[in-house]
């Protein structure tokens, strides 16, 4: 099949297992970190070593896991010997934390993958051949570049790309450039800002547009029925687990509905296997299901959901407006400055037999069509369900492969066995269709009044934590040019334009993602890369996407760091102490971009020094009346997000315009606006297939498996990809192939496989097991392309994306495997 080349460079595959067998000997030898083998020696070396000098220092693991596990590290001789999990204070105590990973952190700082010096490229891009050069060298050349590059091209000529790497204020990428160290450079700059495709289904639509938020994870204790939907919080969320278990051992029903049986699914009292890609058809014949036998919750939709508004023609509500009624001002937006505008939308007031504004209403109907002045009007449950009608059991069952009794099960579950704590995050998010399940999932639980109430919640997203106050001010030295998914990459290099945009990419930055390793499409993302005339990339590690740079400049790992994450998972934002000094010449993203300004003859942009930008950052008047303020959080002790409250751990709905439950979207807008038409289906829950992965393709004639990928506990995404007590535990990337489909192939256990598609391949071994669904194969993520026999998994995926939300469809391909 497919003549694709595996581009990858720099290890081969001996020479990365021979690499990491040497560093697991040295850390074990210097006791930099104990691999399984030597755990139990260690324990008796214990006594004798805690007499020597010991220091701790509180720091996190920054993973990206979601869990942000706040820990403590001891030192000894200078050292990160160990880490334990700090405890949280009084209340909070509930929130106990830290997987094999964080306890892994201390092998992280001395991976063998560690940069150390700054690198020049000498051979190919990709070849993986290196000269070490002094960090004054390589800030000329980049800044060389650079400036030229602004006066020829201007500010869209310079491209910084970042994933979920880090949050820190100082030198992370919340937004891509919500830090002193990027925001400043390109705000002042007006360099192009490229974000993430990953978790973005989810995060435009279920929070941005639908702005619907998940309860608090201990709140699930609360639940009589917990889905673990498109999630696997067992080894993904291992902070909400426990009030998992907490919940089933007070007698709690826990569904999980997954193509794979995962170790949720092991614990779960029903499993039902879903073809991938297909939930948002089994959602509306649940709701269809709900509706025809009267399980509908009549008063809920009435009082806090959107479903009693009348719809135009054209999809917007009406409004008083629309009848001559001036809209009216009310508050002062804090953000924009500007008043509110009053404008009620309009509902049909059952108790008066006529129109009325929302707030008026004595009994808005929820059903039916209304004609007001000659014109018929929907609501927006009518409207809704009209739309859906088509998806009936029977068909759904056709689509998804559970069978009609399953999914009838499920919606008398739903509507009848509340709470339904829905946990779910990016099962659902990672096919090219899969925005449209937020929407699906938002009106089963309007329908069956599944959320805003104790126990009963839609999103993997905890929203009580999000963000504790800052002054974004603070990471700004001009305006932002335009925020893009960096997956348009490709499509950008080859037109130099995105929307009304002229971008021509001299100069482009990699920092805080391993973007050619995590971002689907890889082969494509590469071609982009390497018609770009500079490549930079900023990483604690060697990895696959520094290995297509230009210049790579080594950065601390988070223990030799100080930095404060706004966002959190619990009611206490991440600190990191400075706890050790970088190794080697490792130096912060804020130094780097410090010293690079000044060569631009830009330094008057960082003349602070960090502490005083993280007083910038946190000090807020909000922070500052709570008594907050950065030099609490330098104390070291947690200190506790004033926006935290009680009464925030559930969301609520409520009756007025502005806090109803959504399912509809009243007006669509998609994440990165480039003159594309605007579907009216986004509006509305709705179903369509995935773009490759979807049973009826033509393509499975050539290509007939379903691909899929996960999350798994011995990953977090690229990180700790060589981390030596992580690798004994799972030391190379397998393929999870169902025993069927393997017997059908001649493929036994631990086969040399290679799963292939027109995009790329991998080879792998196989994993044969029954836990997953006939017709699909799973493949992890995180690896690099070293540690494959020849491929990567991210060859296999495409940079094919939803316009409308701009997500990387990692789980939509398909592919065929062959025994190597
Ligand atoms: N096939 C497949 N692909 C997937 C997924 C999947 O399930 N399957 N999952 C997707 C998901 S949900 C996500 S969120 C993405 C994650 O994608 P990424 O965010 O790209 O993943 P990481 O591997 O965590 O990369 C973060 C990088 O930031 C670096 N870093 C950490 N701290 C700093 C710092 O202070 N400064 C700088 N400059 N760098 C720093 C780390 O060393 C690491 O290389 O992956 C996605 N990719
Ligand atoms: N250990 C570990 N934990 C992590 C991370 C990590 O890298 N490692 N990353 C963090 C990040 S950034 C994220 S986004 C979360 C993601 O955390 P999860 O919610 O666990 O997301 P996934 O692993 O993408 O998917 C979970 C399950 O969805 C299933 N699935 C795939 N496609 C479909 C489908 O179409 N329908 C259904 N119903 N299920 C499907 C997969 O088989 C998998 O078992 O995890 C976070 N936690
Ligand atoms: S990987 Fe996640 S759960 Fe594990 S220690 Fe780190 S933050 Fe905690
Ligand atoms: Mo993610």
């Amino acid at each position: 099949m497919s003549e694709t080349k595996s581009p990858h460079g720099g290890l081969t595959r001996r020479s990365f297992l021979k690499t990491t067998g040497a560093v697991a000997a040295a850390t074990a030898a210097v006791g930099s970190g104990a691999t399984l083998v030597g755990l139990a020696e260690a324990g008796e070396a214990a006594a004798d070593e805690a007499a020597q000098a010991e220091s701790t220092f509180r720091s996190q693991c920054r993973g990206n896991c979601g869990s942000r596990c706040p820990l403590k590290v001891t030192v000894r001789e200078g050292r990160a010997v160990k880490v334990t999990a700090m405890e949280y204070p009084g209340e909070d105590a509930h929130r106990r934390r830290l997987c094999v990973k964080g306890f892994s952190q201390p092998q992280r700082v001395y991976d063998a993958d560690r940069l150390k010096y700054p690198l020049k490229r000498v051979g190919e891009r990709g070849a993986g051949e290196w000269e070490r050069i002094e960090w004054d060298e390589a800030l000329e050349i980049i800044a060389g570049k650079m400036k030229t590059a602004l006066a020829e091209h201007g500010g869209t000529s310079l491209g910084f790309w970042s994933s979920y790497g880090s949050y820190g204020s100082l030198n992370g990428a919340m937004g891509g450039f919500m830090s002193i160290a990027y925001g400043r450079f390109c705000t002042a700059t007006g360099a192009v800002i490229f974000g993430a495709g990953a978790d973005t289904a989810q995060q435009h639509v279920q929070s941005t547009l639908l702005g619907n938020k998940g309860n608090d994870f201990a709140d699930a204790v609360n639940a009589k029925t917990i889905i673990t939907w498109g999630g696997n919080p067992a080894e993904a969320y291992v902070h909400a687990w426990q009030y998992v278990c907490q919940a089933r051992e007070k007698g709690a029903k826990l569904i999980t509905i997954d193509p794979q049986f995962t170790a949720s699914a092991a614990h779960s009292d029903t499993y039902v296997a879903i073809t991938p890609g297909t939930d948002g058809a089994m959602m509306l014949a649940m709701a269809n299901y709900i509706i025809e036998n009267d399980l509908v919750d009549v008063a809920y939709m009435k009082s806090s959901t959107v479903s009693p508004f009348l719809v135009k023609e054209d999809g917007t509500y009406l409004r008083l407006s629309d009848f001559g009624v001036a809209p009216t001002e009310g508050p002062v937006n804090p953000q924009t400055g500007q008043p509110t505008m009053i404008d009620p939308v309009m509902v049909w007031d059952e108790a008066a037999g006529d129109k009325a504004p929302l707030p008026k209403a004595v009994d808005p109907a929820i059903e039916g069509s209304f004609e007001i002045d000659g014109t018929t009007y929907r609501t927006v449950y009518q409207t809704v369900k009209d739309h859906i009608k088509d998806y009936t059991v029977a068909k759904a069952s056709g689509i998804c492969g559970v069978p009609e009794s399953t999914i009838e099960e499920l919606a008398r579950i739903y509507a009848t066995e509340g709470p339904v704590y829905v946990m779910t995050f990016q099962g659902l998010g990672h096919h090219a269709n899969s925005h449209h399940n937020y929407k699906n999932l938002a009106f089963l639980a309007a329908l069956t009044g599944n959320a805003g109430k104790p126990g009963a919640a839609i999103c993997g997203n905890p929203a009580p934590f999000s963000m504790i106050p800052y002054n974004t001010k603070a990471f700004m030295a001009g305006m932002p040019g335009p925020r893009i998914c960096g997956m348009y990459l490709p499509e950008i290099v080859a037109n130099k334009k995105f929307g009304k945009d002229d971008i021509d990419l001299q100069v482009l930055w990699i920092h805080n993602g391993n973007v050619l390793s995590c971002e689907s499409g890889r082969l494509d993302l590469i071609e982009a890369v390497k018609k770009i005339d500079l490549v930079v990339c900023a990483d604690v590690n060697m990895n696959d996407s520094a290995q297509w740079a230009d210049i790579v400049l080594p950065v601390p790992h988070a223990f030799e760091m100080e930095d404060i994450d706004p966002v959190g998972s619990t009611p206490f934002p991440a600190y990191y102490e400075k706890g050790l000094e970088p190794l080697y010449e490792c130096k912060t993203d804020v130094e780097i971009m410090r010293l690079l300004s000044e060569k631009m003859g830009m330094g008057k942009i960082y003349a602070k020094s960090d502490q005083d930008f993280l007083r910038d950052v946190y000090n807020t008047e909000t922070n500052k009346k709570a008594g907050v303020s950065y030099d609490d959080f330098a104390t070291g002790e947690f200190v506790r997000n004033p926006m935290t409250k009680p009464e925030n751990l559930v969301p609520t709905y409520g009756p007025s315009e502005g806090t109803r439950l959504k399912y509809y979207i009243e007006k669509p807008t998609p994440r990165n606006s480039f003159g594309q038409e605007i579907a009216d289906f986004e509006k509305l829950p709705y179903y369509e297939h995935a773009n490759e992965a979807y049973l009826d393709n033509p393509l499975r004639e050539k290509y007939p498996l379903l691909g899929c990928s996960e999350h798994n506990k011995y990953h977090v995404h690229s990180q700790l990809a060589v981390t030596p007590v992580i690798r004994e535990l799972e030391p190379e990337p397998m393929i999870k192939i169902n025993a069927a489909d393997a017997a059908a192939r001649g493929i036994e256990q631990g086969d040399l496989v290679r799963a292939y598609n027109d995009h790329g391949y991998a080879v792998v071994k196989a994993l044969v097991t029954e836990g997953i669904m006939p017709g699909v194969v799973s493949i992890p993520h995180g690896f690099q392309a070293a540690q494959y026999v020849e491929g990567h998994t991210q060859d296999l995926t495409n940079v094919f994306m939803n316009d409308f939300c701009s997500n990387s469809a990692f789980y939509d391909f398909l592919c065929e495997v062959e025994k190597y």
